[in-house]
């Protein structure tokens, strides 16, 4: 389970977040943080996220470079701390959304001069991530968008923001950095539209400007929500790809059309965000990092361990669920019939490209009718879903017995018994 889970915190939410709303300042208590940024106080919060994730049990953590500015004071501290725990760097990235000179977006920015800065301060989010012998490297758009096509040319700003990461590309091939670089889709928030609105565009893009071989996806449950799919969705896009790196592992709120950054507590969810990683073979540079704050109310320090335990205790049963459904098979067996068309005959044909359109209307017509003749089975497959990794009590043979199978078969058909 450590090896799938791979579990990673985050230094801005969990560090550096006071809990403010729109409407209200920071409800958090951090009686280690004295909000200064002085180096001392800079230096206390490396002490206490160590020793936090060292409780925990995490084997990764991730940062903006702002979160863990002065730069040079922490960068030897967190070294020292990542010696001494083994815990390590999961993934680094600059903040190139937050100072005012990015209004306009960072590499994309209508100003040439904001460019230069955003690869300055990238060059050295790369060093640091090196230095710390980072996994990887996260490039989310923040403000890389628009919100009025009225001023904005998109054509150059998208040949912009290829350049940038062609440049870091270059970069990381002459620093010698081995970690993987990801492309963090997000439709919306800050701006309007943002142009790594979700995998597919993220994926068209990366083909288009021919970055694909260099990039893989970083995906957040609470950005495809935002984008109108399922995480699941954005998952099975990425994976077709072969480009599914690793996910921030949150969650939206149904009646909330913003990204609220909650703890992953929906079992439903992590079931299958596992099924789609484990039919994928498992993560391997990614992690399962928690891009996720506690809420305003839950402002004592204890609620930071509530919340990562709770997180952590919904993927791991997510985790058990996925394993138990692929054991069970009925699922996979089930995907199997329904595309068996395809397997032999005219339908292996057309997969083979051995075939062509008109050879297909001679066969259908002779055929005279093609029938799909099968249900989808929704509603079972969602009962499938419900069953497997559950606890069911089953009378067998005169005595009660206890496994994990659902119970949708009937009784005389339960291959446990
Ligand atoms: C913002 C977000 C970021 C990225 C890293 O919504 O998810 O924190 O994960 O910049
Ligand atoms: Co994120």
């Amino acid at each position: 389970m450590e090896d799938h889970l791979r579990f990673s915190v985050v230094y801005w939410h969990t560090f550096r977040n006071r809990l403010s709303d729109p409407f209200g300042v920071g409800t958090a208590i951090r009686p280690w943080d004295d909000g200064t940024e002085s180096v001392k106080n800079a230096q206390k919060r490396v002490c206490v996220a160590f020793e936090f994730m060292e409780k925990l049990g995490v084997p990764f953590y991730a940062f903006h470079d702002r979160d863990v500015a002065p730069e040079g004071a922490n960068l030897k501290e967190s070294n020292r701390k990542q010696e001494r725990t083994g815990i390590k760097l999961l993934w680094g990235t600059a903040c190139l959304f937050a100072h005012p000179r990015y209004v306009h977006g960072a590499a994309t920015s209508c100003n040439a001069d904001v460019f230069a800065y955003a690869a300055a301060q990238v060059k050295k989010a790369m060093d640091v991530t090196h230095a710390l012998r980072g996994e990887g490297y996260v490039f989310w758009g923040g403000r890389e968008g628009y919100y009025t096509l009225l001023n904005t040319d998109m054509k150059r700003e998208l040949d912009h923001l290829a350049r940038f990461l062609h440049m870091a590309v270059d970069y990381k091939k002459r620093i010698g950095f081995k970690g993987q670089f990801y492309i963090e889709p997000k439709p919306k928030e800050p701006t309007k539209h943002q142009y790594d609105s979700d995998a597919a565009a993220c994926l068209n893009f990366l083909r288009e400007y021919d970055l694909l071989k260099e990039f893989k996806l970083n995906l957040e449950t609470n950005h495809a929500t935002l984008a109108g799919h399922s995480m699941q969705h954005e998952l099975e896009v990425a994976i077709a790809a072969g480009a599914l790196g690793s996910i921030d592992a949150n969650m939206g709120d149904l009646f909330l059309g913003w990204d609220t950054d909650q703890f992953p507590t929906d079992l439903y969810l992590t079931t299958q965000v596992m099924l789609s990683i484990l039919k994928m073979g498992g993560l391997t540079t990614g992690g399962t990092n928690f891009d996720a704050k506690p809420r305003r109310e839950s402002f004592e320090p204890m609620d930071l361990f509530y919340a990562h335990i709770a997180g952590m205790d919904t993927f791991a049963r997510g985790l058990k669920i996925a394993a138990a459904i692929r054991k069970d098979g009925r699922l996979e067996e089930f995907l199997k019939e329904r595309y068996s068309s395809w397997d032999t005959g005219i339908g292996a044909k057309i997969e083979k490209g051995k075939t062509d359109f008109g050879e297909l209307e001679a066969y259908i017509t002779k055929k005279g009718e093609a029938n799909p003749n099968a249900s989808g089975r929704q509603e079972l497959l969602e009962a499938l879903i419900n069953g497997p990794g559950l606890i069911v009590k089953c009378r067998s043979a005169g005595a009660l017995k206890t496994h994990a199978f659902s119970g949708i078969v009937p009784r005389s058909r339960c291959p446990p018994c």
